[in-house]
C-alpha cells in the first residue's frame, strides 16, 4: 500500500485504498460478515465457494478481508479485531468501498447474563451501549453523576434479524437442543473489564452495574462490545445527492490492484444496479441505498 494520502478528510491511498482497511472498490462485496479474529474470518471462509479463488487482504492495521462467494453470491468475510473504534473504521471505510445496500452480520462471542448453556446462540433484537462516564471521579467516587452511562437501545434490521434466526435455526447441526434466544436486548460496552462488571486492581465502582442493568432493562442477556456501533451507524446512515447534483462515478469503476491477479478477485458487483433519479434541475441523484445490520 503506498502510503500517500490524498485527503485529510477521508484519507486514501494513491491507489485509492482506504487507509485503515486497505481496501479499494471492488474487493469487498455487499454481503458481510464481521467477525473479531482472523482465524474465525478463515474458518468461516472455507466454506465460500472454491472458484473463483477468493481475494485475501490483511492490512497494515490488521483488519482482514476474504471476498468469494457463497454459492455464487458474492460475500465478504472482515475480521476487525475488538470494540467500537475498530467497527467505525470497519464500517466508515468499507462502506466508501461501495455503491448500493450494505448488509452486514456480526457473528462474535458475548458474555451471557442469563442462565444459560456455554453455546447457546443469541440473536438479538436490539443494542444499547455501556461506557465508562470520564466525569465520575473514579479515584475519590465523591461525584454527582453515575459511573456508566447506558444509552437508548438500537434496533437491528427487522428483515434480517429474522433471516439470521431462521437460517441458524435451519442449519443447525443435530444433537445441538439448545434454544436460539432471538427476543434479547445486547449491551455493548467500551471495556470488556469495567464496563461489563468485572473486577480488576482498578476502582471502577461497578459492583452494582449488573444488577442496575438487569433491573432497567429486564431483556438484556449479553454483553459484547462492537454490535452497537455498527447498529448505530447502520440506522443513521443516509446518502445524499453530491454536492454538485451530479452522480459522482462509482468507485467500482476504479482498475484492481496491478499486484493482484484480476482473475483471483470474484466479482462483487452482484447487487441489483443503483436505480437513477433525476433532481428538479434534470441532474442525476444518488438514490439512497441502505445499511442493514444485525448480531449473532
Ligand atoms: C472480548 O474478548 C472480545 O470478544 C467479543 C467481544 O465483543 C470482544 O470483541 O467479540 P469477538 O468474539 O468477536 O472477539
Amino acid at each position: 500500500m503506498k502510503d500517500v494520502i490524498l485527503s485529510a478528510n477521508f484519507p486514501r491511498t494513491i491507489d485509492h485504498r482506504v487507509y485503515h482497511l486497505g481496501l479499494r472498490a471492488g474487493e469487498v462485496a455487499n454481503r458481510i460478515v464481521t467477525v473479531g479474529s482472523p482465524s474465525r474470518a478463515h474458518g468461516i471462509a472455507a466454506y465460500l465457494d472454491a472458484v473463483p479463488r477468493c481475494f485475501v487482504l490483511t492490512s497494515e492495521r490488521g483488519f482482514t478481508t476474504i471476498t468469494g462467494r457463497y454459492k455464487g453470491v458474492p460475500v465478504s468475510i472482515v475480521s476487525i479485531g475488538m470494540g467500537g473504534p475498530n467497527a467505525d473504521f470497519f464500517m466508515r471505510e468499507v462502506r466508501e468501498c461501495l455503491n448500493g445496500d450494505m448488509v452486514v452480520i456480526r457473528l462474535g462471542s458475548c458474555g451471557a447474563l442469563v442462565d444459560v448453556p456455554v453455546g447457546t446462540v443469541v440473536v438479538p433484537e436490539a443494542s444499547l451501549s455501556v461506557t465508562r462516564n470520564y466525569d465520575f471521579d473514579f479515584t475519590t467516587s465523591m461525584s454527582d453523576d453515575v459511573p456508566y452511562r447506558v444509552s437508548k437501545p438500537v434496533s437491528t434490521d427487522p428483515e434480517l434479524h429474522a433471516a439470521v434466526k431462521d437460517a441458524l435455526e435451519k442449519t443447525r447441526p443435530e444433537g445441538i437442543q439448545f434454544p436460539i434466544l432471538h427476543q434479547t436486548l445486547n449491551a455493548s460496552t467500551d471495556s470488556f473489564y469495567s464496563s461489563q462488571g468485572r473486577h480488576t486492581s482498578f476502582p471502577d465502582h461497578n459492583e452494582n452495574l449488573i444488577p442496575q442493568l438487569l433491573a432497567t432493562h429486564p431483556a438484556l442477556a449479553t454483553f459484547e462490545m462492537e454490535t452497537f456501533h455498527i447498529l448505530h451507524l447502520a440506522t443513521s446512515w443516509r446518502t445524499s445527492a453530491h454536492p454538485s447534483g451530479r452522480v459522482q462515478p462509482p468507485l467500482s469503476a476504479l482498475p484492481v490492484h496491478p499486484s493482484i491477479s484480476p482473475s483471483h478477485i470474484p466479482s462483487t458487483q452482484s447487487e441489483p444496479p443503483n436505480v437513477s433519479v433525476s433532481g428538479p434541475d434534470g441532474h442525476e441523484l444518488q438514490p439512497r441505498p441502505k445499511i442493514r445490520a444485525a448480531a449473532a
